[in-house]
């Protein structure tokens, strides 16, 4: 049993990944004798509709100065965020120069550069110093703290309210939610927007995308659970915008209750989700068993593979490769390196499976005759980029379902 961090009640596990350790923890080997682990769950709170983990190890475990999670590395990425931004300004910031930013979780300020370019005030609250800074060489100002209710306070006596505040991808990353709702509840100015995206609990469950489930993800939003956390602070989502990015994100746009007209694509949501059974224990037991089912084909592909003495290696050592390779036992036998573009990866090795990560230019120089990919949810990009090995080699993919193309 344990407690729901929305509203208290009592939930159970639905699923266990077994002993899981930091997702985003690359180490060196002088350092897999002190490795961290905890056990990955995740339940469903039958309450309030809130998929979520029951376990998470401490934040500092996980965002430090040394976070090994470059935004900016995904073109991709960067014009969603170009978009948002360029979107966001024209819709929701007054033609003057009064206007107030604040991103929650800014990264390398892939986001609020285009902000920042412009000339408006902002502000990003980023508590990973190393991604932090780097958002200061893109002309960001930062405060590198946790964004709580304390330092919604510490910027409201510093810069004043906020007409938007901003947040992709970091909502879902913070148990203390309470703390960081009552902050955004004051902060927020009266006609402000608070505009937040995360991965999209149905596109989760219609996918089997159980790779999003990792220490730092402790939330799995769905429009009727968010409804049910907003109802605390007297703010509602006021529209909603379903976005294709990370394997299929929910983008939410709040205001204070009754300020702004609220789209008819909020309710014709809520009762999709009823449809399709997020609201329903059996819909995360149903899931399990693919998740299980997903895990045994993945592993006997790989053995197959590893079989008729061909070579697979992994493309990207994104933090959702930690739960796929613990959980389904993927080990060096079986995937000989993975590479990535990221500096701050190269040379250490993936956490858990202990899987060398290389730099990108050895996939280049050396194709492999299979790639396993983790960052399936940058395909249309990878499979762009990649038009020389497609010729030659093949790709594993595990999402939607497992398969070799
Ligand atoms: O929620 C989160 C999302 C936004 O980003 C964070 N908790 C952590 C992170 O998750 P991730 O690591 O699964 O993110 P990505 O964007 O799926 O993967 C990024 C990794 O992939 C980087 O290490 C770079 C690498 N990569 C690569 O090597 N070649 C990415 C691309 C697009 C490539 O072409
Ligand atoms: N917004 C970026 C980064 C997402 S990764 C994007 O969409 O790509 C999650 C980020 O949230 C990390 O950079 C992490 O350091 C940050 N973070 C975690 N807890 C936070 C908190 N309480 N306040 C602000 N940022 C936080």
């Amino acid at each position: 049993m344990k407690k729901c961090l929305i509203c208290k009640n009592n939930f159970e596990p639905f699923i266990s990944f077994g002993m899981m350790p930091i997702a985003n923890g690359f180490l060196p080997s002088e350092k897999f004798d002190e490795e961290y682990f905890f056990e990955l769950q995740a339940g469903f709170c039958s309450s309030c509709k809130t998929v979520q983990l029951v376990n998470q190890p401490k934040r500092e475990m996980m965002f430090h100065d040394n976070y090994a999670f470059f935004s900016s590395t995904s073109k991709g990425m960067a014009n969603h965020f170009r978009l948002l931004a360029e979107n966001t300004m024209k819709k929701y910031l007054a033609q003057n120069d009064n206007n107030f930013v604040v991103e929650i979780g800014c990264n390398d300020g892939i986001l609020l550069k285009h902000f920042a370019k412009a000339g408006i005030n902002h502000i990003g609250v980023e508590p990973s110093l190393n991604v932090a800074l780097e958002a200061n060489k893109n002309g960001v100002n930062t405060i590198s703290e946790f964004f709580d209710e304390n330092v919604a306070k510490k910027i409201i006596d510093k810069y004043g309210n906020a007409d938007l505040i901003l947040a992709a991808n970091v909502m879902c990353h913070i148990p203390y939610i309470h703390s960081v709702m009552a902050g955004i509840k004051k902060l927020l100015k009266p006609k402000g927007v608070f505009i937040f995206e995360d991965p999209y609990l149905g596109d989760i469950v219609e996918k089997t995308s159980y790779d999003q489930i990792y220490d730092e993800h402790v939330f799995y939003f769905s429009i009727t659970s968010v409804n049910n956390l907003l109802k605390y602070y007297d703010l509602e989502i006021i529209d909603i915008f379903h976005q294709k990015v990370h394997g299929g994100s929910m983008r939410y746009l709040v205001s204070h209750k009754g300020k702004r007209n609220i789209s008819d694509s909020v309710i014709k949501q809520i009762r999709k989700e009823e449809e399709i059974g997020l609201n329903l224990l059996q819909t995360y037991d149903n899931l399990r068993k693919r998740i299980e089912k997903s895990r045994d084909q993945l592993i006997k592909i790989l053995k197959d593979i590893n079989e008729k003495g061909k070579r697979v290696v992994g493309y990207a050592a994104t933090s959702k490769s930690t739960t796929v390779i613990n959980y389904c036992g993927i080990n060096k036998n079986l995937l000989e390196y993975i590479c990535d573009t990221t500096p701050i990866k190269q040379g250490l090795f993936t956490p858990g499976a202990h899987i060398p990560v290389k730099p990108y230019s050895e996939f280049l120089n050396n194709y492999p005759d299979y790639a396993l990919l983790f960052a399936w949810n940058h395909f249309d990009e990878i499979w762009t980029k990649e038009h020389n090995y497609n010729k030659i080699g093949k790709w594993v993919l595990y999402v939607p379902e497992v398969k070799i193309i």
